[in-house]
């Protein structure tokens, strides 16, 4: 570099480190000589968050001098992880930093370790909402996110003899340096209560609500940076508090805990993450919550609005609301109350006004997933919202009613009110009639949606569904968590890497280059080492870095299947034990990811796995060829560290079942060859990296239905084939749980009996897909090639596409791209 450079690069170094000690002397309160590990990483999070806040304030000025639509995405999730490495990277500071804390003495990557994960979510969709915030950032859409700030996030997964066991998570029991609690931000939120009408001065009538309990919304904001700090976003996440901390009369009269219990009942609402991630709760919390966050929310940007433009009327000129899934759809029926109660807007006008704001994100088909609410404890907790509700039902099922295919039965698909078992608000036709625009995940599954649950609203409302394929913030998932990959890609495309994704096409020139080859097949063998080593440290088992990592980390779910991949691992087990000296590729098999509290099935898959584990581990017969190990506590930081190590990677639900998976995305970018099914984004992963560099196999999902539709026996799969039934025999006998040879009785009758993931009938295939991955491995160069056309081609899943989608087809708003400002 310029002597010029050098110089001004030093001075940045210093003037960090200096800025670093000021905040660990005056803000952290501490001094060098005590300071601990978390001490500097507070210090180095607020010396970071010092230029993010200079950044932000601009940011905010400028929306709101330019007068630019805003875009609100709604989510009860958000799953972000850590922000110090994040934060650093996009404010581009990260080299000077790591440089001024050595000065210090003082390790980076400590610092790094010790912050906890925001595990603000369950998985995909969460996790989904954290990278969209970060593309919306660096395309400078003037953006908001809208949460709840959870007291504990997503439990604290142990492993305890083989079990999954759960702990209560406490991210804030050291501090959030990066959020600004605000105190004059606080919304009343009704529950309950009853509804009088009164008679308005020009004649019309007005619906008052008047709730029976008030609880107050407390903002806290964290800004957002997008890459290079050009622009940075807010999320505004919503803390639940009582009206009144105390009833002294009560206290003073000697019940000191009674005196507590309105406090108590009131801040249970962001008390803690629900952890189901497919299957609706159903509880009373539960929507209380989601009433909490959407009534808050609106609340707030209704406020804003007004106070800017100073007509609710045009609110839909000027903001985009996203629903995350149906959990925030009670929105909709909030801003008709605003706007009916409140703004004494027409009904018809308020209606257009709300459909031209709103829209709204489907993640899954999976009928039992789709939320409902029973229509009395609607009419308990929010008597005025389900009489709103009743009046768009009323007015849509009026309009239908009239056309000439409108049997009973089509009104009743078409209802908001599902009077089938018990009569439940269907949230997913609320969020569908509320909207402008409705999308799936990816291809497969928007087309699914079609023709499955939304197929006779479609056909009232024909082109209201579109399909946004998800994307991943290619900062975090490529250069945060693989550095070493990120510098080589940028020494062949260039230093734009990460504000034109598409460039990494250039790659592809380079796969049979077989220097090329060894670069890039050294960077994932280091990666396995700091893998190999993190494994040995957490549960140690020592692995081989020369063997293939194969890796399965997601939510345990029966769709899922991790069970296939289970059994391949017994089948294969039971091959080497026949004939130890073949020549077999080592292989370890890697599992991470949490199963629901309540879920019994999943919880049992766990257990599977890590008894599987433990005798396949001990087993010297093997002499290492093959190892399977169960990581603990799977979250958004562990992932970091998996995917950059590993070589295959599983995608292997059931045809039709996964939404997208955005997992599988992080993968193959890294550039490790996915063994997968048609299902989810897997179908465009396979039209862009091609398919020879994909290992697909199994039903698809027509075939899945048509298969299913003449039973869900697994006995003639089983029959037909001998790997599988041997398999499932030593499951079933006890080889893996001698302590209690019955365990996986159960779960191995349901495969036989009653196999509705289609795990029996997929097994087959399966097996052979992986010895055509075992075939690759043995061709270096062959590997080596189709791991590089992985990376070269998956540009196109950055979520900066994926926004700058949504942006021009659903909110209407510019986009300006990093680097050219
Ligand atoms: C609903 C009601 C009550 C309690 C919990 C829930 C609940 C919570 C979380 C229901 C569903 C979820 C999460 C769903 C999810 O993560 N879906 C995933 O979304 C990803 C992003 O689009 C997709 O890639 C995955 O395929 C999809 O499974």
């Amino acid at each position: 570099a310029p002597a010029a450079e050098t110089q001004a690069i030093g001075e940045d170094v210093a003037a960090i480190r200096d800025l670093i000690l000021a905040k660990l002397k005056y803000s952290v309160g501490k001094s060098v000589t005590a300071a601990s590990p978390h001490d500097w990483f507070v210090a180095t999070a607020l010396s970071v968050r010092d230029k993010v806040v200079e950044s932000w304030l601009s940011s905010i000025e400028s929306s709101k001098r330019t007068g630019r639509k805003r875009v609100y995405y709604l989510s009860l999730e958000f799953l972000i992880g850590r922000l110090l490495i994040d934060a650093l990277t996009n404010m581009e500071m990260i080299d000077e930093t790591r440089a001024a804390l050595a000065e210090l003495g003082v390790d980076l990557e400590t610092l790094r370790e010790v912050e906890d994960d925001a595990a603000l979510g369950n998985g995909g969709l969460g996790r989904l909402a954290a990278c969209f915030m970060e593309s919306m950032a660096t395309l400078s859409i003037a953006a908001y996110g809208y949460g709840i700030r959870y007291d504990h996030g997503l439990f604290r997964q142990r492993i305890k003899n083989g079990r999954q066991l759960e702990y209560p998570e406490d991210w804030l029991s050291f501090g959030n340096p990066w959020e600004f609690q605000r105190p004059e931000i606080v919304c009343p939120i009704g529950f309950g209560g009853h509804i009088d009408t009164e008679t308005r001065p020009d004649g019309e009538l007005r619906q008052v609500w008047h709730p029976g309990e008030t609880v107050e919304a407390l903002a806290y904001d964290t800004p957002i940076p997008g890459w290079r700090g050009a622009h940075i976003n807010t999320l505004r996440l919503w803390s639940a508090r009582a009206v009144d901390p105390l009833r002294l009369d009560q206290f003073n009269s000697g019940d000191h805990i009674g005196a507590l219990m309105d406090r108590v009942r009131a801040e249970s609402i962001s008390k803690v993450l629900y952890p189901g991630d497919t299957t609706p709760a159903g509880q009373e919390l539960r929507l209380r919550q989601e009433f909490f966050f959407a009534s808050a929310s609106l609340q707030d940007l209704v406020r804003r609005h007004i106070s800017l433009y100073g007509d609710v009327r045009t609110l839909a000129d000027k903001a985009a609301i996203q629903l995350n899934d149906t959990h925030p759809a009670i929105a909709i029926a909030e801003l008709m109350h605003i706007l009916v109660d409140l703004h004494d807007i027409p009904w018809d006008e308020a209606w257009a006004i709300t459909q031209a704001t709103f829209s709204y994100t489907n993640h899954t088909l999976l009928p039992e997933a789709l939320e409902t609410w029973p229509v009395p404890l609607m009419e308990r907790l929010l008597p005025r919202h389900m009489q709103i509700i009743y009046l768009i039902n009323a007015l849509h099922l009026a309009k239908v009613s009239g056309e000439p295919d409108a049997t009973g039965h089509r009104l009743a698909a078409l209802s908001l009110i599902d009077e089938s078992h018990g009569r439940r608000v269907r949230m997913g036709h609320l969020a569908f009639l509320g909207s402008h625009k409705v999308n799936g995940v990816s291809q497969l599954h928007s087309d699914l949606m079609k023709t499955t649950v939304f197929h006779d609203l479609e056909s009232i409302a024909p082109g209201k569904i579109t399909n946004k394929t998800n994307g991943i913030t290619f900062r975090r998932w490529l250069k945060e968590a693989n550095p070493a990959l990120t510098s080589l890609l940028m020494e062949v495309v260039g230093d734009n890497l990460l504000d034109n994704a598409m460039v990494l096409e250039k790659v592809a020139a380079l796969a049979d280059d077989s220097s090329f080859q060894e670069r890039y097949a050294a960077i994932r063998r280091a990666n396995k080492m700091t893998l190999a080593r993190l494994v040995q440290q957490r549960i140690g088992v020592k692995l081989n870095p020369d063997a293939l990592f194969d890796v399965h980390i997601k939510r345990i779910h029966e769709y899922k299947r991790q069970v296939l991949n289970i059994l391949e691992a017994v089948a294969i087990y039971e091959e080497i034990r026949a004939q130890p000296f073949r020549d077999w590729i080592p292989r370890v098999k890697i599992f991470a990811g949490k199963a629901a509290a309540s879920y019994t099935t999943a919880k049992l898959i766990i257990q599977l796995a890590n008894d599987v584990g433990k005798v396949i581990n001990s087993d010297p017969a093997l002499r290492g060829l093959l190892k399977v190990v169960f990581l603990p506590n799977y979250n958004v930081s562990l992932a970091e560290r998996i995917i950059p190590a590993a070589d295959l990677s599983e995608q292997i639900s059931t045809a039709g079942m996964e939404a997208s998976g955005t997992g599988n995305m992080k993968f193959a970018l890294n550039g490790a060859l996915t063994i997968g099914t048609l299902d989810g984004a897997n179908v465009e992963i396979m039209e862009h990296v091609g398919s020879p560099n994909i290992f697909i196999f199994g039903l698809t999902a027509d075939e899945v239905e048509a298969k299913r539709s003449q039973g869900i026996n697994g006995q003639d799969a089983i029959a037909r084939s001998p790997k599988l039934s041997e398999a499932l025999e030593s499951i079933a006998s006890g080889v893996f749980s001698p302590d209690e040879p019955h365990r996986y009785r159960g779960l191995v009758d349901a495969l036989t009996y009653h196999d509705f993931f289609l795990v029996t009938a997929d097994f087959d295939a399966y097996y052979n897909a992986q010895r055509a991955v075992f075939r690759r491995w043995r061709d270096k160069p062959a590997w080596w090639r189709s791991a590089i056309l992985n990376t070269a081609h998956m540009g196109w899943f950055s979520s900066d596409r994926t926004i700058a989608e949504y942006a021009e087809e659903i909110w209407n708003v510019p986009v300006t791209p990093p680097g050219r400002k």
